[in-house]
């Protein structure tokens, strides 16, 4: 039986992964194909309450290390509870965030640095990588300017700021230079423009 495809959408808050995250399930079903969607930090009993923590507002005495570690945590869990399963069954999985989002976020933007994450997402996932990942990329500006009709308010990584995203964006690229498996999609366009590309990138993958 042949593995199923595992794909990733990363991008600073706001990118626009949950719209294109529906539009390929959509395009999926259509297609008929088997896939399961999970999200990270979550995807997960245990997952679920560690995502509680990590965005929950008045944790601001959170350390960056603890904040690393429970990313961590909720990671492992899901690989090995849920991905790997799937994967092996030749199950699809899509994955709204994954290792490259504690690269940026907590590597680049938090300065853990490189070395620690690259360890400590190898470890978490028994080297797990994404077949392919798509990076929307945007000005923070924008992004912010989507979010900022929606319900519920910031939680606690969101609080952090215009200048935090912008960083985390530098990350984000920086990441791309080096991974091949990282397909950089301009997300300042319609979102059916940007559908169209990530459509074409799976499907050279499964031809
Ligand atoms: N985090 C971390 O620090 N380290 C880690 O290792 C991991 C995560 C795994 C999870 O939050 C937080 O955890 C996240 C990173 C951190 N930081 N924060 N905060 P989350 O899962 O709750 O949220 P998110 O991942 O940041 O996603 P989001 O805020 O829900 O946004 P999105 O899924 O990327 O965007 P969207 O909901 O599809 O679109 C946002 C709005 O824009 C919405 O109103 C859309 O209708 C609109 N939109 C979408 N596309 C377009 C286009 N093309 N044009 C115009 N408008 C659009």
């Amino acid at each position: 039986m042949n593995k199923g495809i595992f794909i990733t959408f990363e991008g600073i808050d706001g990118c626009g992964k949950s719209t294109q995250l529906n539009l390929l399930k959509e395009e999926f079903d259509r297609r008929g194909m088997e896939y399961i969607v999970v999200r990270e930090p979550g995807g997960t009993v245990v997952g679920e309450k560690i995502r509680t923590i990590l965005l929950d507002k008045n944790n601001d005495s959170m350390t960056r290390m603890a904040e690393l570690l429970l990313f961590e945590a909720a990671r492992a869990q899901i690989t090995e509870e849920v991905i790997l399963p799937a994967l092996s069954r030749g199950v699809n999985v899509i994955c709204d965030r994954f290792y490259d989002s504690t690269s940026a976020y907590q590597g680049y933007a938090n300065k853990m640095g490189r070395d620690l994450t690259d360890f400590l997402n190898l470890k978490a996932t028994n080297d797990t990588s994404p077949d392919i990942t798509f990076l929307l990329d945007i000005d923070p500006q924008t992004a912010f300017k989507r979010r900022s009709g929606r319900d519920g308010g910031e939680d606690r990584i969101e609080l952090q700021g215009l200048s935090y995203q912008e960083k985390v964006r530098e990350g984000y690229l920086e990441l791309a230079r080096t991974e091949e498996r990282i397909a950089v999609i301009d997300a300042d366009q319609p979102a059916d423009a940007i559908f169209e590309q990530i459509r074409n990138r799976i499907w050279d993958l499964t031809d």
